[in-house]
């Protein structure tokens, strides 16, 4: 089998998508993500521009040996754009191989280890009773797993938390929107928030909670000691990751669960996460961390110190990363949960999907390959629009934490 054409798709049905279409001498073709939010069209040049050349005449079946020719033949190793970009090639030989097996892409993994996926939903209010809300309607839609975000009293917007109540896109505007965090504020009104879900949902329910990187090591593990009693699910991305060294001091300082990784886009990223044992889950995903082939070895490795799975789910990341990573959550061993913040009605016309959702849970599907396609007519009717992500000030004006 040989390569014949791979073409770039952009479209915006509400929010940006970037997809590679990887096509082949036999008819069968591949569909990978390879959206990064806010600097979409810079992954879209490294493809046009460098991979495609290079796939055409390769044979799809050597994932391993493309997967490496594109890591080590850059000579520039990992960074979101080039991972990005390898993440998409890797998703879309991937669902070939399925397809050519004509096996969902779960059981060329290995098989399901499984009988479904839990997920967690967000359940976001602009004060304390329109999240306590949001999070009864996630309940009733059977959720056992919900992401608790709340405005916080005296700060003017919070990222995670739609002003009108409504669903939030983290990329917001055509230049970066600038908002105010207060830490203190933060740390002084978010326990009393977990303490009042608690209260009126139970003890049964699943809580998560994102810190958006806003804290410095010494805040999180305060934040996590004062959490305890609520017995969050995680407390995620409390600091920024670059020094991971810096986790050891949230770690001695509190027993809450903690996740970290949705920005990472290499396994040296959480090599010493993982094998210090700082962290409970590792979130990086499909589409930002290099495919199936580099997830691959990142679970296995994080299996060997009691670290599991929870991808990233957010709407940035398209129906093709979503399907591909059911399929993978479906059958990695060492899986804790999947993120789900469901894409719109328009989003799904335009990728349709075989993954399925009921009472909380995932299953992926059982066509062959990773089950999601998109319709290239409907997505040109959906041109891209440039939009950016937030970025934070301390109410002195100091530009602040992501
Ligand atoms: C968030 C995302 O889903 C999450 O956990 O952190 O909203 C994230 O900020 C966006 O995906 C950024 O593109
Ligand atoms: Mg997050």
């Amino acid at each position: 089998m040989k390569i014949t054409e791979a073409k770039v798709i952009v479209c915006c049905p509400g929010r940006n998508f970037v997809t590679l279409k990887i096509m082949t001498d036999e008819g069968l073709y591949g569909v990978g993500d390879a959206t990064l939010n806010g600097r979409e069209k810079s992954v879209v040049a490294y493809l046009e521009d460098y991979i495609v050349p290079m796939l055409i005449g390769k044979d799809p079946q050597r994932i391993e040996d493309i997967w490496q020719y594109l890591y080590r033949g850059a000579y520039w190793r990992r960074g979101p754009v080039g991972m990005t970009a390898i993440a998409a090639v890797d998703t879309a030989l991937w669902d070939i191989k399925a397809k050519a097996a004509n096996m969902p892409l779960y059981q060329l993994l290995g098989g399901r280890s499984r009988d479904k996926i839990m997920v967690y939903t967000h359940a976001n209010g602009a004060d304390l009773p329109s999240t306590l809300d949001a999070v009864g309607k996630a309940i009733d839609q059977g959720y056992k797993a919900i992401r608790v975000q709340s405005g916080i009293p005296g700060v003017a917007s919070t990222y995670g938390v739609a002003k009108d109540g409504g669903k939030y896109e983290p990329a917001d505007s055509d230049l970066p929107s600038e908002s105010v965090w207060s830490t203190e504020k933060y740390l002084n009104y978010t326990p009393t928030l977990f303490a009042e879900v608690r209260r009126q949902y139970g003890d049964d329910i699943h809580l998560l909670h994102d810190v958006h990187h806003r804290l410095t090591p010494i805040e999180a593990g305060r934040l996590g000691k004062e959490l305890e009693p609520y017995h969050l699910f995680w407390m995620e991305d409390a600091v920024p990751a670059e020094n991971q060294e810096s986790f050891k001091l949230i770690r001695q300082h509190t027993t809450t669960p903690i996740a970290v990784g949705e920005v990472f886009n290499s396994i040296h990223d959480c090599r010493e996460l993982i094998q210090n044992q700082l962290i409970d889950y590792i979130r990086s995903t499909i589409v930002h961390a290099g495919g199936i082939t580099q997830l691959r070895r990142i679970a296995d490795f994080a299996a060997l110190y009691h670290v599991r799975t929870g991808f990233h789910g957010a709407t940035d990341l398209s129906p093709i990363c979503m399907g591909a990573a059911l399929h993978f959550d479906y059958w990695v061993p060492n899986f804790g949960i999947q993120e789900h913040m469901p894409h719109s009605e328009l989003m799904e016309s335009v990728f349709s999907r075989d993954y399925q959702y009921k009472d909380g849970y995932f299953t992926p599907g059982e066509k062959s390959g990773h089950g999601v396609d998109i319709d290239e007519s409907l997505a040109k009717k959906y041109p891209y629009q440039r939009a950016c992500l937030p970025v934070n000030r301390l109410e002195d004006g100091t530009l602040w934490n992501w």
